[in-house]
């Protein structure tokens, strides 16, 4: 046992006030049909929980992530394997998403790596079929390692490239072993520092061709699910070509793989990119590209990826409003969320999913009272009213001609304003039925 101290979580209920109990997940109880627990398939990080361990710019590590091990070796490797699902276990997450050098040290040569990855899938399928714990997704790491200094899909080197694929092969192996439906790409370097010295179309077409490649051959080996994209504006590169959820639909249709992907929307990437989690959840759906999340929250005071934990109850309330209506995710609720630098302990870990898990419950759970309540559905149906009949009906029908607008609007005089918007109404509609 890694956590000895700490029991299986529990549902305690709100007026709970033991650290190491949910206050609100309570993973039985049924919401609009479905249970707390099939609405909200929670994943964790293998990257931040298991390897990440407080190292910034400016500091080294905090936390003891060693799990008695040294780090760096196939031991302390399988030593993340048995952590990792006493976690999950603790906690009820279901699922789990990797990148392939999470897993395993990276070794100098790829036939040694992925000979270390056929290891530790191995230890980790064992543990699938102890625990009923499953792969959500897995996805490459194509921007640690200095030859991605310039991008893996993107790169300049058509030898770098190769090895990209290498690695994307091999993890779509991996995923497919732990059972994972879903292979993500996160455009870690894709993109650039300078247009100085970068050709664009060259670079994305390369990229889409790199797609084109891993979806043919994926499907192949068996990915049944969706294929990820997942949207970030800049960081570690000043422009990331995935820069927002339409950016990242536009380039999928441009080059014919809005069939096979999906979007993966982090809620700190869109507001980097200078939305709310909300909008581009909200483009996502509508275009009816919403995979999965990344559940986690930025910090609106700094310009950079704080990969927070969720704590922002509107916000999770208004992700999860987009999902009900979306009627679920196909995906799951992946914590990509790191506790912050002096919180360092092994109990801090569990009080942060404890944070996570509530405060997508409590999204959960509001997002659906403010469907019951009907009142902000009912104002955006009689908002468009004018466009059920006459001349708004024929717009819409796509019926109705340039000249013919003009005629009637040369009929109208000065047309009325518009209806009000009443923003400050249902706003606090919101706080009524959250608060009520
Ligand atoms: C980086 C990020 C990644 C992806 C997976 O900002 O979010 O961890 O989720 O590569
Ligand atoms: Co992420």
């Amino acid at each position: 046992m890694y956590f000895p101290d700490i029991p299986v979580i529990k549902y305690e209920g709100p007026k709970s006030e033991n650290p190491l109990a949910f206050k609100y997940y309570d993973p039985d109880r049924v919401i609009m049909g479905k249970t707390m627990k099939e609405h909200l398939p929670f994943a964790m990080a293998w990257w931040h929980n298991l390897c990440a361990a407080g190292t910034d710019m400016f500091g080294r590590d905090t936390a003891d992530k060693s799990f008695g091990c040294e780090k760096g070796t196939m031991e302390h490797a399988h030593a993340k394997v048995d952590a990792g699902f006493e976690f999950m276990q603790k906690l009820g997450v279901g699922l789990f998403c990797f990148h392939d050098v999470d897993i395993v040290p990276e070794a100098d040569d790829i036939n040694e790596t992925n000979r270390r990855l056929d290891e530790i899938s191995d230890h980790i399928l064992e543990k699938e079929k102890e625990t009923g714990i499953k792969c959500l997704w897995g996805t490459a790491n194509l921007f640690g390692n200095p030859r991605y200094m310039n991008g893996a899909g993107s790169s300049n080197s058509a030898d770098v490239y190769c090895f990209a694929a290498a690695q994307v092969k091999k993890a779509i192996d991996v995923t497919v072993k732990l059972g994972g439906r879903h292979y993500l790409f996160w455009g870690g370097r894709e993109g650039y520092e300078t247009l100085l010295n970068t050709d664009v179309k060259f670079e994305q077409e390369n990229i889409a061709a790199l797609m084109r490649m891993a979806v043919e051959y994926g499907r192949r080996q068996g990915i049944k699910g969706d294929f990820y994209i997942e949207p970030k504006p800049k960081e570690p590169t000043k422009h990331q070509y995935d820069f927002d959820a339409a950016t990242a639909i536009g380039f999928l249709r441009q080059y014919g793989l809005d069939k096979d992907f999906k979007l993966n929307i982090e809620a700190n990437h869109a507001t980097l990119a200078g939305h709310t989690f909300q909008h581009d959840l909200r483009i996502s759906a509508m275009n009816g590209m919403l995979g999965s999340i990344d559940a986690n929250q930025g910090d609106y005071l700094l310009g950079w990826d704080t990969d927070e934990f969720p704590y922002d109850v509107y916000e999770t309330t208004m992700c999860m409003y987009e999902v009900l209506k979306y009627g679920g995710l196909t995906g799951g609720f992946n914590f990509d969320a790191k506790n912050r630098r002096p919180s360092y302990t092994p109990e801090d870990q569990f009080y942060a999913y404890i944070l996570a898990m509530d405060a997508y419950a409590l999204g959960l759970i509001n997002a659906a009272k403010l469907i019951e309540d009907g009142r902000i559905d009912r104002f955006i149906e009689e908002r468009y009213a004018s466009y059920k009949t006459g001349i708004g009906a024929k717009i819409r029908s796509g019926e109705a001609t340039l000249e013919e607008l003009a005629d009637y609007a040369g009929k109208l005089g000065a047309p009325a304003l518009p209806g009000s918007g009443r923003q400050e109404y249902l706003e606090s509609v919101v706080n009524q039925v959250l608060f009520g």
